[in-house]
């Protein structure tokens, strides 16, 4: 594939994403990591070891791995990937990526939408690892400039891709009712007046302006129980509410196969439309599409393009 910006040997691209556990055996220091230290309950750790093994294992590393190696060489920028949960964490990736004595550093999270929690999370992660690898001697000079890349939910490469991935889905078999879904969160974020929820309707709502979209709604997926309110509505509620026969989900929160798509959509949901007489169906994941990675591409010499405008 030709790259968009020519060869560049001054500048490193990280891609992020969530991790996930390497096998069975890490699955617990996987889980307390994500719990900020806070190792879980025996009966918690024993239902997430359940999922994993119901999925026989997250495919999230290698498909993170393929997406920044393909993003990497559309862009011409060597690229190197950081996880927000488990080896090779964001800020020891950065730190590293640092200390080879790239003049920047181009951070860019596999996540479209902006949460204080999700991505505002990998940026203290990435800054953090710069802090560490720039230090004065590190790599004999001033350290990398750092640019951070705050979502793409709005991008215009991103909404086609989309909309791809949904003509597809829809001309196989029309529903009569589709789900946009995306990760919850705990609800406090919109008192907070975190973006996220915002970012959501947006990217709903130049979908619906951009192609003819069966009746459609927005749901949560994914919530955890944290002795906390988290935004709903809840998919499944909102499914079993619509009195929809066929359904379509979109999670257009996420870009590739993981936990959440492979158990939470492909074995909890259809169990429970089982029990109800639904047929739900989703659309497929991005993962390395040609036409996803080209959007992620456009999305990082859009980002070259204003930092240069800036600088
Ligand atoms: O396939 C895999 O191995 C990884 C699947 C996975 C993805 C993912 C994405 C997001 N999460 C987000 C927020 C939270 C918050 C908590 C939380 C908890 C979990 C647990 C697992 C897990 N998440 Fe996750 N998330 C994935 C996996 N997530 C496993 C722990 C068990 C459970 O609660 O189900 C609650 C933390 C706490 O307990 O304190 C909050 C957000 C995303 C989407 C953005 C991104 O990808 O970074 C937001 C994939």
């Amino acid at each position: 594939m030709p790259s968009v910006l020519g060869q560049d040997t001054r500048t490193a691209l990280v891609c992020m994403a969530y991790g996930s556990p390497r096998d069975e055996a890490t699955i617990g220091q996987y889980y307390t990591h994500i719990r900020g230290g806070r190792p879980p309950s025996p009966e918690a750790l024993a239902e997430l070891v359940a999922r994993y093994r119901a999925i026989g294992g997250s495919p999230l590393a290698a498909i993170t791995g393929r997406q920044a190696e393909a993003v990497g060489a559309l862009v011409g920028l060597p690229a190197f990937v950081g996880m927000k949960h488990s080896p090779p964490f964001v800020a020891e990736t950065v730190a590293a990526v640092c200390a080879q004595g790239y003049e920047r550093v181009i951070g860019l999270v596999m996540a479209p939408h902006y949460a204080r929690m999700s991505l505002g999370a990998y940026e203290q992660s990435l800054r953090q690892g710069w802090e560490l690898g720039a230090q004065p001697g590190a790599a004999g000079g001033p350290g990398p400039e750092l640019l951070f890349i705050p979502g793409f939910h709005d991008h215009p490469a991103f909404i086609a891709a989309l909309r791809t991935i949904l003509a597809e889905a829809i001309s196989e078999r029309r529903p009569d009712r589709l789900f946009f879904t995306a990760h919850s969160l705990p609800a406090r974020i919109l008192a907070e007046g975190d973006p996220y929820r915002d970012q959501l309707d947006e990217t709903c709502r130049l979908l619906a302006a951009s192609m003819e979209l069966p009746p459609w709604e927005f749901a949560f997926q994914s919530r955890s129980s944290t002795g906390e309110p988290w935004l709903g509505p809840d998919v499944l509620e909102a499914i079993a509410a619509s009195a929809a026969e066929r359904v379509l989900v979109c999670p257009l929160g996420f870009v590739a196969d993981h936990l959440e798509i492979l158990f939470d959509l492909d074995i909890e949901a259809q169990e429970f439309a089982r029990a109800r007489g639904i047929e739900i169906r989703r659309t497929a994941s991005f993962n390395d599409r040609p036409d996803f990675v080209q959007a992620l591409a456009e999305v990082v010499r859009d980002a070259l393009v204003g930092a240069g405008a800036r600088g």
